[in-house]
């Protein structure tokens, strides 16, 4: 039976998708988004507090509630869920969920709704998520606990990060120390789903433990000086840590009487969406790197040796096919790109003409393209910083401001991934904006690397579902990125001519830099 299910559990709406390997194809896809179907949970986008809040929440439940709904949807479409051999999940990184005791004990009974199950295990009855921005303080004391900030990136690949699961483990000891002493086990939101799907304890993997502040990446281990910084008798509450192919056992009997999975069904370690998203997108070998131009822009390559960011902007994962992946995340992606177009009133057919329109380098015109607060490099009083041409300067060059804000984001992703060591020769390009030519152009171009698009859309889940073929059938990763994740034909190839301009931009823009960020 050569199917395998992937499940994304993501902010806004869990997703699934079987592929069948004989078939070469994916036989199902579909989702469930927690807003418009789960309505009672009073999360139109997934979380509980306004955008703009500082804390950032979701209710557990609702996760619990949507995997159901999954299997329902499939079975009311007629899919035959006694195909699947394999499952994997997928999960936003860094959020966690908190269970009482009774855990260990927990049966699922088929004649009852998975949630109310699940409901008497919750320790907290809300989980933080990765939009949490409120650990400041915490990530201070960890940091100084520990040995610094340096030595918490050296030892868990991450500098600490408000949204990382550690400092958000402290601040609920810190501030609900009942609560805390009452949580039995802490999981992250993809582990938790393994647990819901095997109905017994599930272990975190590599890829997705990486993003907790706690865990000795080289090692493979929870780090004693991390969980000791972070909070007390927390290595009792983390569940085992394990490689991203290991095999769990079968799949809860619960989903077998309710909705026909096959009872030999095997349920596969899970992992973080980013790290399954590498997989999905075919990029788990050294010299790919993906560029994800989406709301926030994403640069992320898979790495043979653990390397650091010394700037302390860019994440260490462990990557789900072995070694380690980075990750880098610019919050004025589309939304920046989005206003130029809007100021000026332009197409992305005229947004792809202007830059068709103007030289590489710009004539020497360069923007510093920060609209919002940004993560990589640190800025944060956002403005959109001109230098250059009185024209330019004044806003009367519509098609040097276009060009500008993309060279910007193009350099500033080369500047802030010149610490990994492996240079990309092929970027991979997904998102939106990768539909735009002008634009993949300029990215080819300061990188001096080919560019392919991507097809794929669901990557978390296509990832999750391929990580489960491999682990239980053991094809190869490169016979199941050749059938379902290989990049549109085409390629968009670099003009070596402007190797040198972008060379000299990227100093310049290094210069600028200095005196904001
Ligand atoms: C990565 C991160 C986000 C979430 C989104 O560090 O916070 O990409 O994983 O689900």
């Amino acid at each position: 039976m050569p199917r395998y299910l992937g499940i994304d559990s993501s902010t806004q709406s869990c997703s699934a998708i079987v592929i069948d390997t004989d078939r070469s194809e994916v036989v199902l896809d579909l989702s469930v988004h927690y807003g418009e179907e789960l309505p009672h949970y009073d999360s139109p986008n997934g979380y509980l507090y306004p955008e703009d809040s500082v804390a950032q929440h979701s209710n557990p439940l609702m996760w619990v509630e949507g995997l159901e709904l999954l299997f329902a949807r499939g079975r009311e479409a007629g899919f035959d869920w006694s195909s699947v051999a394999g499952v994997a999940c997928s999960g936003q990184q860094h959020g966690s969920v908190y269970l009482n005791a009774g855990y260990t004990e927990a049966t699922w009974d088929p004649a009852v709704p998975l949630v109310d199950q699940v409901r008497p295990l919750l320790s907290r009855a809300t989980s933080p998520i990765w939009m949490d921005s409120s650990t400041t303080k915490q990530c201070e004391e960890i940091a100084e606990a520990a040995g610094g900030g340096e030595r918490v990136a050296a030892v868990t690949g991450s500098r600490p990060t408000e949204r990382f699961t550690g400092p958000q483990i402290r601040k609920f000891f810190q501030e609900d120390p009942e609560g805390y002493q009452q949580t039995a086990r802490i999981h992250l939101v993809s582990s938790f789903v393994a647990f819901l799907l095997a109905g017994r304890d599930a272990p975190i993997d590599y890829g997705d433990g990486a993003g907790m502040n706690l865990l000795d990446l080289a090692q493979g281990r929870w780090s004693d000086v991390m969980l000791e910084a972070t909070a007390p008798g927390l290595g009792d509450k983390l569940p085992a840590v394990v490689p991203s192919n290991t095999r769990l056992g079968r799949i809860a009997p619960f989903f077998v009487r309710r909705y026909g999975v096959n009872e030999s069904a095997e349920v596969v370690v899970s992992s973080g969406d980013n790290p399954n998203s590498l997989i999905g997108m075919g990029a788990s070998h050294p010299g790919t790197a993906v560029v994800s131009l989406g709301t926030s822009d994403t640069y992320f390559a898979a790495m043979t040796r653990m390397q650091v960011d010394p700037a302390g902007y860019g994440h260490v994962f462990g990557n789900p096919a072995g070694g380690f992946m980075s990750l880098i995340c610019f919050k004025n992606g589309s939304l920046t790109r989005e206003e130029m177009a809007k100021r000026f009133q332009m197409s992305w057919e005229d947004f792809s003409a202007a830059i068709r329109q103007t030289p590489p380098g710009n004539n020497g015109n360069l923007m510093l393209p920060y609209l919002f607060p940004e993560i990589t490099p640190r800025v944060l009083k956002p403005e959109l910083k001109l230098y250059g041409s009185g024209a330019f300067r004044s806003w009367h060059d519509s098609a040097a401001a276009v060009r500008a804000v993309v060279e910007a984001q193009a350099l500033s992703m080369r500047l802030h991934s010149q610490w990994i060591a492996e240079r990309p020769q092929t970027l991979l390009v997904t998102g939106g904006a990768s539909q735009n030519d002008g634009i993949l152009q300029v990215f080819a171009d300061v990188f001096q690397a080919a560019l392919r698009r991507l097809s794929v859309t669901n990557s978390a889940a296509l990832g999750a579902a391929l990580r489960a073929a491999n682990a239980c059938s053991g094809i190869d990763w490169d016979a199941l990125y050749a059938e379902f994740a290989a990049p549109e034909p085409g390629t968009i190839q670099p003009d070596p001519d402007t190797a040198a301009v972008y060379d000299r931009m990227l100093v310049e823009l290094q210069r600028r830099l200095a005196e904001v960020a």
